[in-house]
């Protein structure tokens, strides 16, 4: 019989191997790792309750693997390759954004774990986008950067061979799992060759940054990874101190009490040597660092007044976002997991959901936000523009195209609603014993 390694396994491989190449390639992120770990060890040490006794192991452990990486397609032929590619390690599509409004011709999704103990294990994610190409004014100079792309295949065939034997198996061995992890990182490097002279890539350059970055390289360098500080503000004042600059303000909502969403800022990308295939050698800037902080997942209702009131452009607008547990929770603008407390178990006249207010006051359930694991299109927009600058020049504005996208994927992504709802659904069914065991 095959003895296969948990995708989880898998995951947790590759997103280490990531972050060491990545600490290899950009050292700066090595300091912004350090800073973060420094920043989260006082945190905690001033506020020891943050995570509940018996949560508090895998927690830790959970946030010291915790970072996200992106990436950035040039087809819909790669785009589903990597879906393939993403599943072998449990990742799944979640969620559609479109960044055209914001003048960055891509649209994109991030693959993630989405079961309640794969997120817990290691919660690695990759926001991945899609050039739209079809943006691109210059129709002689959209067709050459078609051709360009249609030529390179950035995945090795050693990889594409383990992607279509995990699916014929059912999963990998502990050594092919090992190979895969080193096959995949590949196509994920940083080339300092570009697969174009030095003329087309400054064509390129010319209709947008972030076309010449997709087109012009041999594969898809991961452009960022980003550790998860549980204090934002604390590890943006220090970054100077470490010499590096961060971007001017921090993307999300403003600072709280009981944190939602995600905040996040970034330092600005290094500028690094290109050789072009003409032999000229030029600058390209394309890889950054970023942190962030995680906060409640909200509901829909929570999610519309969130947008509701960035859209007023003011940070004094969000005291009208209320900032405790309780009244989060009463109103619904927020998801919770509820469990019994330690030592606690339900009395027998209360052993339904219709006592649960009851049971929480009395401290019997108790009801701990849920963790946003997803991205937030506005903030991603201002990393990308803080990034690749704002200029607009040869791009036009276009409008979502979720279909299309879903079309290059092969498959539709997930509604991320639907996860957070099924976690605290789950929660509850646990609590009041409504799961039949096995
Ligand atoms: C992706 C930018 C979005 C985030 O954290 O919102 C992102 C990119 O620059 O490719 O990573
Ligand atoms: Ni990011």
């Amino acid at each position: 019989m095959q003895r296969f390694i948990s995708p989880d396994v898998i995951r947790d491989r590759f997103s280490k191997a990531m972050s060491q190449m990545y600490q290899r390639e950009v050292p700066q992120y090595g300091t912004l790792l350090q800073i973060v770990q420094r920043v989260n060890g006082a945190y905690l040490q001033q506020y020891p309750a943050t995570f509940s006794a018996d949560e508090r192991e895998e927690e830790l452990n959970r946030l010291n693997v915790e970072r996200h990486g992106a990436i950035r397609l040039g087809t819909a032929q790669e785009l589903s390759t990597m879906r393939q590619l993403f599943a072998v390690m449990g990742m799944q599509p979640v969620s559609y954004y479109d960044l055209s409004a914001a003048g960055v011709p891509v649209h994109s999704t991030a693959f993630r774990a989405t079961d309640e103990a794969s997120l817990r294990f290691n919660p690695f994610r990759v926001f991945t986008s899609l050039l739209r190409l079809e943006l691109i004014a210059d129709d002689q100079l959209r067709q050459r950067a078609e051709s360009i792309l249609n030529q390179r295949d950035i995945f090795t065939p050693r990889a594409r061979e383990l992607i279509v034997h995990s699916q014929q198996q059912g999963g990998l061995d502990d050594a092919e799992a090992d190979e895969f992890v080193r096959e995949a990182l590949e196509t994920f490097r940083w080339h300092r060759e570009a697969q174009v002279d030095f003329a087309t890539y400054n064509a390129l350059s010319e209709q947008h940054r972030l076309v010449a970055d997709v087109v012009c390289f041999k594969g898809p360098h991961i452009n960022h990874l980003t550790p998860r500080t549980l204090n934002i503000d604390a590890v943006q004042a220090a970054m100077p101190e470490y010499q590096i600059t961060p971007k001017e303000s921090i993307e999300g909502p403003p600072r709280r009490q009981v944190p939602i969403l995600l905040r996040q800022t970034s330092f600005k990308a290094l500028s690094e040597q290109i050789v072009f295939s003409d032999h000229a050698e030029g600058k390209h800037t394309a890889r950054f660092g970023e942190i962030e902080q995680r906060g409640m997942a909200l509901t829909p209702a929570g999610r519309a007044l969130y947008d509701r009131l960035l859209q007023q452009n003011d940070a004094a607008a969000f005291t009208q976002f209320p900032d405790d547990e309780t009244t989060l929770r009463q109103q619904k603008l927020g998801y919770f997991r509820y469990a019994l407390a330690a030592g606690q178990s339900l009395p027998a006249a209360q052993g339904s959901r219709q006592h649960l207010e009851a049971l929480l006051a009395a401290g019997v359930i108790t009801a701990t936000p849920i963790i946003y694991e997803d991205f937030l299109p506005v903030s991603a927009a201002g990393i990308f523009q803080s990034n690749l600058g704002s200029e607009r020049s040869g791009v036009s504005q276009g409008s979502p195209n979720k279909a299309a996208f879903e079309a290059a994927l092969g498959c539709q992504v997930t509604d991320e609603f639907s996860l957070y709802q099924a976690l605290e659904e789950a929660s509850l069914q646990r609590v009041f014993g409504e799961v039949s065991p096995g």
